[in-house]
């Protein structure tokens, strides 16, 4: 054993440009340590193998962070190169833990966040694998053969920092950063947004590279960070004047507490747009139990989608607290560290027992850590599911609707159960999902269209099983039922097609709006089942409000309104500052004002004071997340 080890020894000491090969060595195991990383998230079935570019961006970014190292005196420079592989040998376990836990990556956004320590602690030995050490094992071997060559020849392989190796390193990390900094650039051009987002870590780090997704990540919090501003006490006094202005006069009205202890069942529907509640195709309903549903409900059809680049997640954010979608990137990725009042929470408090279902990895659109945050006590997600049925995104409606019944069978009640439907997404081609669909669309372009109406019926299907079971376990008369759709899908190219299937206009800008609906269908237990269409123009926003009236609280905390007592004027405020009041869609930054129905303009100093407050309301909203105020907002009473 001790001959072998100093032949070991022997050979290394005989080795030429020993510092080139001690750094080859440890940036060869980093590369394959990040490697693992993007391998990991390439088993999903959306992303294939790390791609040629992929790897030059690993390769070249991991290349600049040790040249780097490479500029600092030869003194330290070995125990830098090596705490800087330790370090980077803690990200990529810390990765490869996230995903075998969550399905999601790391992000420096979640550090501040208490549970992740405790949940990462508690489940790190039921995750751990003895080839995991191979992680840290290079460090050690590197670390120990360096200490031995060192005692015996106690000369320093590391040279010394001269102009020429100053030059050479700079060099170095300039090539390295530029094919990093180039597949960032190119990766962004094609998905634009997905940087900022962040709304698939997997496939950005699949797309870019494992230490590249993490530096971007870094950057966004950094750049968060220090864009932040201050926030005076004036300034807080001034949004819980506005909540409690807003409130003085709320009075109960006889939808209060209409369905008092019920449960509480939304299904937040993937893509369902308005237009096709009773649309018919070649002479048949698309959604016919959806329409036979909306007959037994009361039904919003001037519901309008409120989400921002968050899509999916800013639906289910904007529904759970009553507040606007961030003003830049995704509420759910950027606060998911913030204190909310919820819709979750307001119900715990009152005895219910609050869960979320859906059927995609859990850490899709970092909903592992913000559910916690807006109040949900559990979250089943594909991991709880038996995968029996997988299409697009995730776990099938099909299996995910007559498993989610069962599980919600076990529930101590009364209960908020949260469903997230996910098979009717974009681009609708799932094979298995067309294979499926029912729906005749003969004489139907082979387009995005007729896929999404195809996925409709598909939902549709199973959305009529589920009604049905929910009938059979009494959940339709002991729950409050509440139905919407997350947001648009079909993009503008599909103007003509639809004229041609709706048979009307959709070319002007506010017709086009006016198209951007999603139904919301209240349906009230069986016994007290009232049906009726209302022409409220409302939107997400509303719901959580709307749904603690009737079930006999008061939400205060969101800036929606209960749909009924919402007065008239009212304004519908989207994202980018443009609202809809009443039959008229106005956009301050163009000045400009047109009426819905007849599509003429109107004139825009009418509106003018109205636009002061909406543009105050979005600032308010978009202060509470940035200076996490929710919990120290005063509210009426
Ligand atoms: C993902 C699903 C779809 O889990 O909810 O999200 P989207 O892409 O529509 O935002
Ligand atoms: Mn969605």
């Amino acid at each position: 054993m001790k001959y072998k080890l100093k032949d070991i020894t022997d050979k290394i000491i005989s080795v030429k440009n020993k510092e080139l090969k001690f750094f080859f060595i440890v940036y060869i195991c980093t590369f394959f340590k990040f490697l693992s990383v993007e391998y990991v998230t390439s088993s999903g079935f959306l992303y294939s193998y790390p791609a040629i570019y992929t790897l030059l961006s690993s390769f070249g970014i991991l290349m600049a962070f040790y040249s780097i190292t490479s500029l600092f005196h030869n003194k330290i420079r070995c125990s830098l190169i090596l705490i800087v592989a330790f370090l980077f040998s803690v990200l990529a376990y810390t990765d490869i833990m996230h995903m075998r836990f969550y399905g999601d990556l790391f992000t420096f956004r979640n550090l501040g966040l208490t549970t992740q320590v405790s949940e990462i602690k508690e489940s790190v030995i039921a995750l751990f694998r003895i080839t995991d050490l191979l992680y840290f094992a290079d460090i050690f071997a590197i670390l120990l053969l360096y200490v031995l060559y060192k005692s015996k020849t106690k000369e320093n392989i590391f040279s010394k920092l001269t102009v020429k190796r100053i030059f050479l390193s700079l060099l170095i990390f300039l090539f390295g950063f530029s094919l990093y900094a180039l597949r960032v650039y190119t990766y962004n051009q094609k998905v634009p947004g997905v940087l900022k987002s962040m709304w698939d870590k997997p496939a950005v780090c699949n797309n870019i590279g494992a230490l590249s997704y993490h530096m971007v990540d870094f950057q966004n919090v950094l750049r968060d960070l220090f864009t932040k501003g201050h926030i005076s006490k004036v300034e807080i006094e001034e949004i819980s004047n506005w909540y409690i202005e807003r409130d003085t006069n709320r009075q109960p009205n006889k939808f209060t507490g209409i369905a008092k202890g019920k449960n509480l069942i939304i299904i937040q529907v993937e893509s369902l747009q308005e237009f096709v509640i009773d649309l018919k195709i070649n002479g048949k309903e698309v959604t016919p139990n959806l329409n036979k549903f909306v007959k037994k409900s009361l039904y919003f059809p001037r519901t309008y989608n409120q989400t921002s680049v968050g899509n999916s997640s800013d639906a289910e954010f904007i529904v759970n607290t009553g507040l606007y979608p961030a003003e830049s990137g995704v509420a759910y990725t950027r606060f998911a560290t913030n204190e909310y009042h919820s819709l979750p929470f307001l119900l715990t408090e009152k005895g219910y027992n609050v869960l979320a279902l859906h059927g995609d990895r859990e850490g899709f659109w970092n909903r592992h850590k913000m559910y916690p945050a807006l109040g949900f006590n559990k979250f089943i997600s594909k991991k709880d599911f038996i995968v029996d049925e997988n299409i697009g995104m995730g776990l099938s409606d099909r299996s995910f609707f007559s498993q989610s019944i069962e599980k919600m069978k076990k529930e101590k009640e009364p209960f908020y159960a949260f469903l997230i439907t996910l098979t009717s997404h974009y681009p609708f081609d799932f094979p298995e999902l067309l294979q499926q669909s029912d729906l005749d669309v003969t004489g139907l372009d082979d387009c995005l269209l007729t896929n999404y109406l195809k996925g409709m019926r598909y939902f549709d299907n199973h959305f009529g099983d589920f009604v049905k079971k929910l009938e059979e376990e009494g959940f339709t008369e002991n729950s409050l039922i509440v139905i919407y759709g997350d947001h648009t899908a079909i993009p503008k190219g599909e103007t003509s097609r639809l004229e041609k299937i709706l048979n009307k206009e959709l070319r002007e800008d506010v017709q086009w709006k006016d198209f951007q609906r999603i139904p919301l269908i209240i349906k009230l237990p069986d016994s007290i089942s009232k049906s009726n269409v209302l022409n409220t123009t409302t939107g997400q926003i509303d719901v959580s409000a709307t749904v603690a009236n009737l079930l006999g609280y008061s939400y205060k905390a969101g800036m929606g309104n209960d749909l009924f007592s919402k007065e008239k004027n009212v304004p519908l405020i989207f994202r980018n500052g443009t609202y809809i009041l009443d039959c008229s869609y106005i956009e301050p930054s163009q000045m400009k004002s047109t009426s819905i129905n007849s599509n003429k303009e109107l004139k825009y100093t009418n509106f003018k004071k109205i636009s002061y407050k909406v543009k105050k309301e979005l600032s308010y909203s978009d202060k509470i997340l940035e200076y996490n105020l929710m919990k120290k907002l005063k509210y009426s009473k």
